[in-house]
């Protein structure tokens, strides 16, 4: 890791002065709508998009959210993690927008598995049965949360559908690579392609998702188009955007951030708010969208989602497997 790496990083995932930060992106927001700089991505009337199968979708009411409150849709679109595309929370949404093409998509699914292959995403969709929306708690590890309106499918029908054999304990999802039009890729620091994993029992959990959008429409580009993973009781980091290959292990993967800094971020990354970052409390978590002076909320164990997850770890020391 070379100092210029761990500048960056730093500096993005400090978060120090979130006012600051809000101001600062205020402004890049203002600059776009006016039509100066980085040509207004945010103001093209066809930010790409794929996996249009199945849109548009009905509320699955078992997970409609309807306690929460949605965080609204600019934020979510634009105050975005997407290190191929750059560092800044506003870098995705501009540069994921200027050439890099996510139609047509293809994914492959392979290893400890029956039914390997490549597939059209749409196909995969339609393979699937189709999509439908949920309502789901995000919280970075970064100590940020948002509310967001996910459209797509439980990752527990591709399993299903992919039949892994006995062997397979973990599934392992990789990220797309285009160093030529993502300009993040072009720093070779980071270890290209994005690689998460889960165990398998933790990928059939019924809260375990392949989004194929936001808010009823196709995933705009910062967003992972055309298919990402979410897991929304564990930290945003695990949810792998743009995946073009998913793949039945023996073994577990080395996720990209444990492989970067295995003293800051681990396998499981389960939200917690009794184990801290070593550099940040992980009690609490500024909201975003959340008025002016970005209120703050406590940190649920398992961000809210203790009575759907807790027994996959049951006996297990939280504190070692972070
Ligand atoms: N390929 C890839 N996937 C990624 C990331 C990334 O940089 N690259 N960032 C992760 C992080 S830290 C978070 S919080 C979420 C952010 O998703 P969102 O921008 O849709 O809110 O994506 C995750 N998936
Ligand atoms: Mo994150």
């Amino acid at each position: 890791m070379n100092l210029k790496f761990n500048k960056n990083w730093q500096l993005s995932e400090s978060l120090v002065t979130p006012e600051k930060e809000y101001r600062s992106r205020t402004r890049r927001d203002f600059i776009k709508t006016l039509g100066f700089g980085a040509a207004g991505a945010l103001l093209l009337p066809n930010q790409s998009s794929a996996a249009t199968e199945g849109f548009p979708s009905k509320l699955n009411p078992n997970y409609s959210g309807k306690e929460l409150k949605v965080t609204p849709f600019n934020y979510v679109t634009s105050y975005n993690n997407f290190y191929e595309f750059g560092m800044d929370k506003g870098d995705p949404v501009t540069n994921s927008n200027q050439g890099w093409k996510t139609d047509p998509w293809t994914v492959e699914i392979r290893g400890l598995a029956r039914n390997t292959g490549k597939f059209d995403v749409n196909a995969l969709v339609r393979k699937v049965g189709g999509i439908e929306q949920r309502v789901y708690r995000h919280r970075c590890v970064e100590a940020w949360s948002m509310v967001i309106p996910w459209d797509g499918f439980q990752l527990s029908k591709l399993i299903a559908l992919a039949e892994p054999t006995a062997d397979a304990k973990y599934i392992t999802f990789t990220s797309f690579e285009d160093s030529k039009n993502a300009v993040g890729q072009q720093d070779s620091n980071f270890g290209w392609p994005y690689i998460e994993g889960l165990r398998l029992d933790e990928a059939q959990n019924e809260l375990a998702f392949m989004a194929t959008g936001v808010f009823g429409k196709p995933l705009p580009n910062q967003n992972g188009a055309p298919l990402r993973l979410v897991t929304p009781w564990k930290y945003g980091f695990k949810g792998a955007k743009s995946i073009v290959l998913i793949e039945f292990t023996q073994e577990a993967p080395l996720n990209t951030w444990q492989r970067i800094r295995s003293e800051e971020y681990g396998f499981y990354a389960n939200v917690n708010p009794k184990v801290d970052h070593p550099r940040w409390s992980q009690g609490s978590e500024r909201v975003i969208g959340g008025g002016v002076f970005n209120g703050r909320q406590s940190t649920l164990m398992f961000n809210g989602y203790e009575r759907q997850v807790a027994s996959l770890y049951k006996g297990m020391d939280l504190k070692r497997y972070y």
